[in-house]
């Protein structure tokens, strides 16, 4: 059960971050609209969320999935993959503080949390371009310690695992084709993402409730079907600098 939410308000710098989804600039109003947006989602669910301000010359730092990992025990601050982001997290920690015991990742180990899928008490933990196995097993070893359980998922398509493997509540998993083969997922039962719509493997489960992505009608079809209660959100601006729902917030 989430009760808490931590987000981050986007600067007008938003499209000076990294990217590769060659989709063009984010419109900044569109951008804020789009993100007020999602507050209201969560709050509606009934979380309590921060919304921390801008961090000027921080253009990624409104993804603030990836500064932390946190588990109803226990809160592990990331060491970005990418250089360009080290320093979010150290905003956060604080924060993180005052709910759980909170360790931090240290180099050499790097780890995103969007490269981190919280199954109820196991994590799938994404090797990626930005989460290497140092900083996995540095994560593993403190999940450890508070009674999780772990596993690595080597990942190449997308940018995080969560791009493109999410959880869809009571043991069932959403994912792309690419990784719906996986040894580490056999024992699930899955929804598996239509050829172009991957970009909808990103939804986010509150609480028995399920944020997707607006214009994926195929993938909206299959979530149906499950009698979860669906919200669907605009993101296509979040989309342009490749993030989606998951990224925009720390539940815990
Ligand atoms: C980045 O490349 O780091 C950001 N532009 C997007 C991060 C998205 N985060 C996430 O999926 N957890």
């Amino acid at each position: 059960m989430f009760t808490r939410a931590i987000v981050r308000k986007p600067g007008p710098d938003c499209g000076q971050g990294l990217t590769k989804a060659r989709l063009g600039k984010p419109g900044f109003p569109r951008l804020m609209a789009q993100h007020r947006a999602y507050v209201r989602a969560l709050r509606s669910l009934g979380l309590r969320v921060t919304v921390l301000p801008e961090e000027p010359g921080f253009p990624d730092a409104y993804f603030v999935e990836d500064t932390a990992v946190v588990t109803p025990k226990v809160a592990v601050v990331t060491h970005p993959g990418a250089e360009s982001r080290r320093g979010e997290e150290d905003t956060i920690e604080p924060l993180l503080a005052k709910h759980r015991p909170t360790f931090r990742i240290k180099p050499p180990g790097t780890l995103d949390g969007g490269d981190v899928l919280m199954v109820e008490n196991h994590f799938f933990i994404g090797i990626t371009t930005r989460t290497n196995l140092a900083g996995a097993r540095a994560l593993g070893r403190h999940l450890q310690d508070y009674g999780h359980t772990w596993t690595p998922v080597p990942v190449s398509a997308g940018l995080h695992l969560k791009s493109s493997a999410n959880y869809l509540g009571q043991g069932r998993l959403l994912v792309t084709r690419a990784l719906a083969g996986r040894i580490e997922f056999a024992d699930f039962p899955k929804i598996i993402i239509d050829p172009g719509e991957e970009y909808a493997a990103n939804t986010l489960w509150i609480n028995g409730r399920l944020l997707i992505a607006k214009r994926f009608p195929k993938t909206r079809k299959k979530l149906q079907k499950l009698g979860l209660p669906l919200i669907e959100l605009d993101v296509s601006e979040v989309r342009k600098m490749d993030g989606g729902l998951t990224c925009l917030s720390l539940r815990f």
